[in-house]
């Protein structure tokens, strides 16, 4: 029975780490030398690139800038990531891919700009050597 509550006991623990690393944007310094950088650009009305590919669970830094000339933002609502830019502005964050292979929608939040277009995708697969 004690074997049993422990393994337990760790499976949960494992939950919460997952569940931890799942919801942090982390943003701000850092210095994390792990993962990839992507630089993105968005605009009236795109991103590009349009898609972002990364392994599950990798930690993703972007280089959001934005190139146009109204606020554009980068979300990605599955996973509650989202960076604001102004008109030249390129703003830095960092979020960890879902750890499932699966695809995620990419959009600008500001009213009318997804239906504009401004849309990308993110998409978690697993490395296969
Ligand atoms: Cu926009």
């Amino acid at each position: 029975m004690a074997s049993r509550k422990k393994l337990l006991l760790i499976g949960l623990l494992m939950v919460a780490i997952a569940a931890l690393a799942a919801c942090g944007p982390g943003g701000g310094g850092g210095g994390s030398t792990t993962g990839q950088t992507i630089n993105v650009e968005g605009g009236e009305f795109f991103y590009q690139p349009v898609d972002i590919n990364a392994k599950p669970g990798e930690r993703v830094n972007v280089n959001f800038k934005n190139a146009g000339t109204v606020e554009h933002t980068f979300v990605i609502k599955d996973i509650n990531f989202k960076l604001v830019a102004q008109p030249g502005q390129t703003v830095k964050g960092t979020f960890t891919a879902p750890s499932a292979a699966g695809t995620h929608e990419i959009h600008c939040d500001v009213p009318g700009h997804t239906e504009a277009g401004m849309i990308g995708k993110l998409t978690v697969v697993a490395a296969n050597n």
